[in-house]
Order: C-alpha cells, then structure tokens, then sequence
C-alpha cells in the first residue's frame, strides 16, 4: 500500500460558465420536467462493497473538469476497507475530492482515500463533501451518456461501473458546490 498522500490544496477550477450551467439545471431539474435522480437507478457489488447509482451532471462544450457522484457507497461486511483511487477512460485523471467551507470560501482538497468502516453508508451526492473529480475530460459529459470508472478498493479490490450522466434533481439544496 503506498504512503497515503498529504492532503493538498486542489489545483481544479470549474469554469463559471459550468457553474452557472449547473445552477441552471439545477432550477430546472427542480421545476419537474426532469426525471428525478435516480430515474434508472443501478448499482455494483465488489466483494462486500455495493456501488449505488453512480452519476455525473452534464458538462458544457469545452470543459474539462466534471464531477462524479455515488447515491451510496455501502460497506455491508465487517472489516473496514477504504477507496483508495480510481481511473476512467473519460479523463486524464479521477481525484478523491472533499469541499470544505473555510471562512465563507469554497476549499476544494485532494482526499488521499475514502474509509469505508464496516457498515458505512455514504451519501457521496451532489451539494454534499466528496466526489470524484474527473479532471481533463476528453469530451463534455452529454445528458444520457455512460462512461466507465474503474474503482479500487483496498480490500474488495477493482471494480469498473457505468456512470449515467444526467441532470440532478434539486434535493432542497443550492446547486452543487462545484463553484471551486
Ligand atoms: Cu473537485
């Protein structure tokens, strides 16, 4: 296992565009014309890991950092095991990112891993903590699209799921903090 990473200030900047594009599906999505999440809900097992309903809003033209998101990361077994990183064909890189509020301003930081404690339940959702930040995108994440992420667990191991691209429902809570 390698040396856990420092925690680090995050280099990531979400065009304000993309911000604005987020804020404005967000009002839509909460008008109900929208599906609201999860409309096809699916889900992953590895080992007594369950991958609930991986999703990721849509990006616009020329950006080339997104956002995915977990409706819940489950640890359903009795040893603790931890996400320690994750790859996809759609970016550069996919950082373990945890946004934090300090002094009124928006702190984005690299997570070095996720503990996952047995009988964890974690809502890794849009307006919340963490996400996984797709960063270099090779192409907009378009509404309807999938694309895979391939995630490692420490004690479960890989395990590749399908991310659903689409418009969050509101949830009662400000647009998404993407505004990092
Ligand atoms: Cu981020």
């Amino acid at each position: 296992m390698a040396a856990p990473l420092p925690a680090r200030r995050c280099a990531c900047t979400l065009p304000a565009a993309l911000a604005m594009a987020m804020a404005m599906a967000m009002a839509t999505a909460a008008t109900g014309l929208l599906p609201a999440l999860p409309a096809a809900a699916h889900d992953f097992r590895v080992g007594a890991i369950v991958i609930d309903h991986p999703y990721a809003p849509p990006t616009p033209g020329g950006a080339t950092t997104g956002a995915v998101y977990f409706r819940t990361l489950k640890n359903t077994g009795r040893d603790p095991d931890r996400l320690l990183s994750a790859t996809s064909p759609a970016a550069a890189t996919v950082e373990l990112h945890r946004s934090t509020i300090e002094n009124d301003v928006m702190k984005m930081r690299h997570l070095p891993v996720l503990e996952l404690p047995p009988g964890a339940s974690l809502k890794v959702r849009h307006g919340g903590e963490i996400h996984l930040m797709l960063i270099g995108l090779k192409a907009p994440l378009k509404n309807g699209d999938r694309f895979p992420v391939r995630l490692k667990f420490e004690r479960a191991g890989e395990r590749e799921v399908v991310v659903h691209v689409q418009l969050p429902r509101a949830d009662g809570k400000p647009p998404p903090g993407h505004s990092h």
